[in-house]
């Protein structure tokens, strides 16, 4: 196989510069090397920048709402287990309107891969502030200056039941891809944050400042095992700012605890016509 098999007629049209093309790059390379292929994979997609990905990549695709990646895919995994199911997002789309999604499908656990594009600010619709954007972000809509605190996407999601917490960042793309296999090969929800500069809209959040700060959490010799010693590492943001698998644990995806789940994925078994007149009656 070779990463090509991904590609489509359609190139990306993001600004050049933009973090999203290393991300582009590593989900297929990711793919590629975990040899799965097209045909076995959905990759169910946001609004935004990052959802503008939807048709560039050559696997089963889905553009869904703005916020409602998250159960689009979780709905689809259900119904076929045998599908890879990956979901690509912005920190706006997964983090302010799809917020409540997050937390639950955290919390159910079911298998698929959620990869949000954390670039700290709406880029789609030109500039306005994110749910991640710094503490006086100044923008379209906050002239004055941001006045709420950030969203930290890592901690939040250790504190809601997350099995596989990490955090990637577009300039580390060998790195990034490791992590995107790491958490397709995860028997649960795997959720991998991405640090992606969005080199049009904020211009403090650049690859300079990333670059700056960001160390890998595998050279400093982190237990991602130990969940106390791991959310210090995901509140850690600052000087600097921690690369790498934060958390995992071994607790079983939603699916092993559905019966329903049992023997052959739901999509390909036969159709059952019920007859559903009696229960009618009893209700009328
Ligand atoms: C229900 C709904 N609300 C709002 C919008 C407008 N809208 C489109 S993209 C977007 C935000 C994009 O920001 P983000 O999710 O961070 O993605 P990015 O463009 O930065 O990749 C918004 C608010 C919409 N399309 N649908
Ligand atoms: S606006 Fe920002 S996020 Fe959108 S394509 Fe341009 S650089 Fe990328």
């Amino acid at each position: 196989m070779a990463i090509e098999q991904f590609n489509t007629i359609n190139p990306p049209t993001w600004c050049p510069g933009c973090g999203n093309y290393s991300i582009w790059n590593e989900i297929k390379r990711a793919l590629d090397e975990l040899k799965i292929p097209p045909h076995k994979t959905l990759i169910v997609y946001g609004i935004g920048c990052a959802g503008n990905m939807y048709n560039t990549v050559n696997t089963y695709a889905w553009h869904s709402l703005h916020g409602r990646a998250l159960p689009t895919a979780v709905g689809a995994k259900l119904a076929n287990k045998d599908l890879t199911v990956i979901v690509v997002a912005g920190d706006g789309d997964g983090l302010g309107e799809g917020m409540g999604h997050f937390i639950h499908t955290l919390r159910g656990n079911v298998d698929i891969t959620y990869l949000i594009h954390e670039n700290k600010v709406y880029g789609l619709t030109t500039g306005q502030s994110a749910p991640t954007s710094d503490k006086g972000f100044v923008t379209k809509s906050t002239p004055e200056g941001l006045i709420e605190v950030p969203t930290n996407p890592v901690s939040l999601a250790m504190t809601a039941g997350g099995g596989f917490v990490a955090r990637g960042y577009a300039g580390r793309p060998q790195q990034l891809k490791d992590l995107i296999k790491l958490g397709i090969q995860h028997k649960g929800f795997s959720f991998v944050d991405i640090l992606q500069p969005c080199v049009t809209f904020n211009k403090i959040n650049t690859y300079q400042y990333y670059n700056e700060r960001v160390y890998d959490l595998a050279e400093a010799k982190h237990d991602s095992s130990d969940f106390n010693a791991a959310f210090i590492k995901a509140r850690e943001w600052g000087e600097k700012i921690p690369l790498g698998l934060v958390y995992q644990d071994t607790r079983e995806a939603y699916e092993d605890d559905l019966p329903q789940e049992k023997g052959k994925a739901i999509a390909t078994r036969p159709i059952v016509t019920r007859n559903l007149e009696p229960l009618y009656k009893d209700f009328m």
